[in-house]
């Protein structure tokens, strides 16, 4: 059994720490050395990451460094990459870090070695997606593709809508995409209210081939087809699977031929880079998808190999540990200076909430410290017109990741350079401020001054890159994984499984006939009865 982590000795040396610089500004740890701004700085892999924004002294990294190690990230790292079943829950080997080990990789799982697999799909996948691309792909009548829906939801969902979103700029601008998640009928009816039939393309995303939405939204996709193209015939033209689950596929009409596999150490939400990737495959192309798989590799190999004191990955996971823990935030604030990016928050509130959101540790005990952050943003400049108020004066520490890139990949005159302005303007405002002083000197009466100060002291890091590339997006997301398991590992979680989600699940299958048989008793609590009471009206 691992040692609880408030009786280890580094976190007892944090604590004592934070009890000493918990009231240090940063405008007298930036006074007091002129080169703060380059010694909290780590360039890897075409990363700028600018940590000196953080409320740390070369103690703080130190002691939290010393954290990691105690709780045995290196090992854990180790396991991790070597393919060990270390999501002990499901007893399953994590191996995403597979999906992107170049061709010639050995990972053995099982007395197989995953990377040839992994190589098989991509070569299938490429096959594919070239054929689309290229017109090859043709529909029932003899048309070529247009339309291409992914249908699927949570980590079948998030990680393509996202990557679409992100790598616009690249995709194949002849093609339509369209992403279908939610079992809410609007979603589906708007997604295919102006596609003919006989262009579109349905891509069935689902690892268990059995989630309630995803095979509602199949279902009802497939009738939508037939009422248009008639023939049973039409199905295998116009669906694929992306699943681990074959015979569900067969038995749902889908010629195995046309399923794209992967395995069950790919857990849904560091699926993106898996087969689950054949919307974002088709529509960037299979050079910029391999772009991408390097570039989450590149990460991976900075992860694996990369000291702790100069590791992205490690130091931000730690970063967020000292304030989460420390300085009791509860939130983190991912904010992007590239609207390319618009859904990368909504990414990763899945990447690190479904992840990190858990009190049990891997002993089966309740933490007595607090874990996952509430993560959430928008894309800047949009989010300074609205909720950046409460990041300046409002009553909680939101510590803020920035990430944006020196060129545009629309570069229009003056546009980058109002945009990045702001970027940094805002990290500066954070960290800095403007004291009672500054604002008296600039005539503000005395009943207004306090309204107009900001007291700074607010922490961020800053993400720069060189441009938004595929390459980049899979730094970016590995980064974000990385950071995650660090933090699992610290806070002795698993950050694999994700047996919250079930419950809620397990409920609505029990409500669904009491909404469709009004004659069936309700013995729930008497708040769910006259929800139901008043659903059935
Ligand atoms: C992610 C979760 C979850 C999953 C969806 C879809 O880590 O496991 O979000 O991706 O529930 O599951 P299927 O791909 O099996 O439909």
């Amino acid at each position: 059994m691992k040692n609880r982590l408030t009786d280890s000795p580094a976190w007892k040396a944090l604590y004592s720490h934070f009890q000493e610089i918990k009231s240090t500004s940063l405008r007298s740890l930036f006074a007091g050395d002129a080169k703060r701004g380059e010694r909290f700085i780590i360039k890897d892999t075409g990363i700028y990451f600018d940590y000196s924004k953080h409320r740390i002294t070369t103690e703080t990294i130190d002691l939290l460094v010393r954290l990691a190690r105690e709780r045995g990230l290196a090992a854990n790292i180790e396991a991790m990459f070597s393919g060990e079943k270390i999501n002990i829950t499901e007893n399953r080997a994590v191996l995403h870090t597979a999906l992107r080990a170049p061709k010639g990789s050995i990972i053995m799982v099982d007395q197989k070695n995953v990377v040839t697999e992994v190589h098989s799909v991509l070569e299938k996948m490429t096959r594919f997606a070239n054929s689309v691309r290229r017109g090859e792909w043709k529909g029932y009548t003899g048309k070529p593709i247009r339309n291409i829906v992914n249908i699927g939801i949570g980590g079948s969902d998030l990680g393509p809508v996202m990557a679409y979103e992100a790598l616009k700029f690249y995709a194949q601008h002849n093609l339509t995409f369209r992403f279908v998640s939610n079992i809410d009928g609007n979603d589906l009816a708007e997604a295919v209210r102006d596609l003919q039939a006989e262009e579109t393309l349905f891509i069935v995303s689902s690892k268990t081939f059995t989630t309630l939405e995803t095979m509602t939204n199949a279902r009802r996709a497939r009738t939508w087809l037939l009422e248009r193209l008639v023939s049973e015939q039409a199905i295998a033209r116009h669906f694929v699977a992306v699943s681990t689950n074959e015979k569900e596929v067969s038995g749902f009409g889908i010629d195995t031929l046309n399923m794209f596999g992967f395995w069950d150490w790919v857990g849904g939400r560091y699926s993106m880079d898996s087969a689950i990737g054949l919307s974002t495959m088709i529509a960037i192309g299979p050079d910029n998808f391999y772009a991408m798989l390097d570039g989450f590799h590149q990460m991976d190999e900075h992860f694996h190999k990369t000291p702790f004191e100069r590791n992205i990955p490690v130091i931000m996971g730690l970063l967020g540990i000292w304030y989460i823990d420390f300085f009791n935030a509860q939130t983190q604030a991912v904010l992007p200076y590239d609207n390319y990016l618009k859904r990368f928050p909504a990414y990763l509130q899945q990447l690190t909430m479904e992840s990190n959101g858990k009190h049990i540790t891997l002993d089966g005990t309740a933490t007595d410290y607090q874990t996952g952050a509430v993560y959430w943003g928008e894309p800047g400049t949009n989010g300074q017109h609205s909720f950046y108020q409460l990041i300046h004066q409002g009553t909680s520490l939101i510590p803020c990741d920035f990430i944006g890139f020196r060129k545009s990949l629309n570069p229009l005159p003056l546009h980058q350079d109002y945009l990045i302005a702001n970027m940094i303007a805002q990290g500066e405002a954070l960290a800095f401020g403007k004291s009672a002083d500054e604002v008296k000197k600039e005539g503000v009466s005395d009943t207004l001054a306090p309204h107009k100060v900001f007291e700074g002291n607010r922490p961020s890091s800053t993400f720069f890159m060189e441009r938004l590339t595929p390459e980049y997006l899979g730094k970016l997301v590995a980064m974000y994984e990385h950071a995650v398991f660090t933090q699992g590992v610290v806070w002795g979680i698993n950050p694999f499984d994700q047996m919250g989600v079930e419950l809620g699940k397990v409920l609505a299958m029990k409500i669904i006939p009491e909404l469709q048989d009004r004659q069936k008793p309700l013995n729930h609590d008497s708040s769910t009865n006259d929800l139901i009471r008043y659903y059935l009206g």
